[in-house]
């Protein structure tokens, strides 16, 4: 079942029940499933296609090895890919699949359950609560903490962006804009500053304000340049020192359209620095979002949120189920 924002947010009250309505708030699920679908649009489409070629009247080699084809080339990752087959052969041996929809049915299933598990929300109990984005250059950190903002605005919550991206000239810049849009407050230094004494003042400033989220942006990096990762640690001691239990959340932004390689980095990444979920990013450009099984699989983490679009809004909560029937039903 598709989450709701305030479902998404531990720490955000749910409405009330007679003010906001049952129906409405089925209705708000169902236009995120929908909205979610025509994100995934380019991967069901692929999906599809490949799905209805296969021809179930015999359930022999070349049957498996079609579909193993079709969920390699979504970026489903081999090893994921090798399980989901062998659970779609033995329930094919034992009689459970006699036809299309459960043959449908019976991958979804399998599919689902090559998701990590974990907790899916987004820790926002703490006064402040503090939420660190991590990840390798361009894979959509900057723009992800926007929509986050908008999001916790909506269900009332007030944001302090800290621009501890210091390293690239425009990033600040960046940063501020979204902070305008959302009608956050962005606290910044100078230009090649210390990302450190960006977070410090960030909270100190949240903490005098009462500010209920902090949600701190930082430079792009690969988990190779030795530095740059020691940089990201000593943010978090700097967060931690001031807020014993902090960050709340590290999420690490993934692009979905860097397929296999940007599973590879996020690992190492993830390797690196306590990471608490994922958030995959553009999937709406690529066929490939298969992709999320094998980052949740493979490295063993929730992925928390996607990113199906640059504008505001295209920000969807994530759930395994709705994410596999969103990819696979027409
Ligand atoms: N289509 C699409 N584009 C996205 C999505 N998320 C981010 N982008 C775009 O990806 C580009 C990079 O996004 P940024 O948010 O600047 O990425 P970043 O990780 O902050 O980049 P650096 O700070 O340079 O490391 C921008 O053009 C965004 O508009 C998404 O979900 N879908
Ligand atoms: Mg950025």
């Amino acid at each position: 079942m598709t989450r709701s924002w305030h479902e998404v947010f531990k720490g955000v009250s749910a409405p009330d029940a007679a003010e906001a309505g049952a129906e409405e708030s089925n209705e708000g699920r169902r236009g995120l499933f929908r909205r979610l679908k025509e994100g995934l649009s380019k991967s069901r489409q692929h999906m599809h296609q490949n799905l209805s070629a296969i021809m179930l009247d015999r359930f022999d080699a070349d049957l498996w090895e079609q579909l193993e084809e079709t969920l390699i080339f979504a970026d489903c990752g081999v090893d994921s890919t090798v399980a989901v087959v062998e659970r779609m052969e033995t329930a094919a041996n034992e009689g459970r699949i006699t036809n299309r929809e459960q043959f449908i049915a019976q991958l979804e299933q399998s599919l689902v359950e090559m998701f990590a598990g974990g907790d899916y929300q987004i820790d926002v109990s703490h006064e402040p609560s503090v939420i660190l984005i991590v990840g390798v250059n361009g894979t959509g950190k900057t723009t992800t903490i926007g929509k986050i903002a908008y999001h916790l605005r909506q269900e009332g919550k007030s944001v302090l962006l800290a621009a501890a991206d210091t390293f690239r000239a425009a990033a600040i810049e960046q940063l501020s804009e979204w902070g305008k849009r959302v009608g956050s407050p962005v606290v910044k230094q100078k230009h090649g500053s210390d990302p450190g004494a960006v977070v410090f003042d960030a909270i100190s400033s949240a903490r005098s304000k009462g500010v209920d989220v902090v949600v701190v942006d930082t430079a792009g990096r690969l988990h190779t340049q030795v530095p740059l990762m020691e940089e990201l640690k000593k943010i978090r001691r700097v967060i931690a020192k001031q807020i014993p239990g902090a960050p709340h959340e590290t999420l690490l932004t993934v692009d979905a359209t860097t397929g296999q390689n940007g599973l590879i980095q996020a690992r190492l990444f993830s390797e690196a620095v306590d990471v608490t979920g994922v958030v995959l990013t553009k999937l709406d450009g690529t066929a490939k979002g298969g992709i999320a099984v094998a980052i949740s699989h493979e490295l063993g983490l929730p992925i928390k949120l996607v990113g199906v679009g640059e504008k505001l809004e295209d920000l969807r909560p994530f759930d395994p189920v709705d994410f596999v029937k969103a990819m696979l039903e027409g």
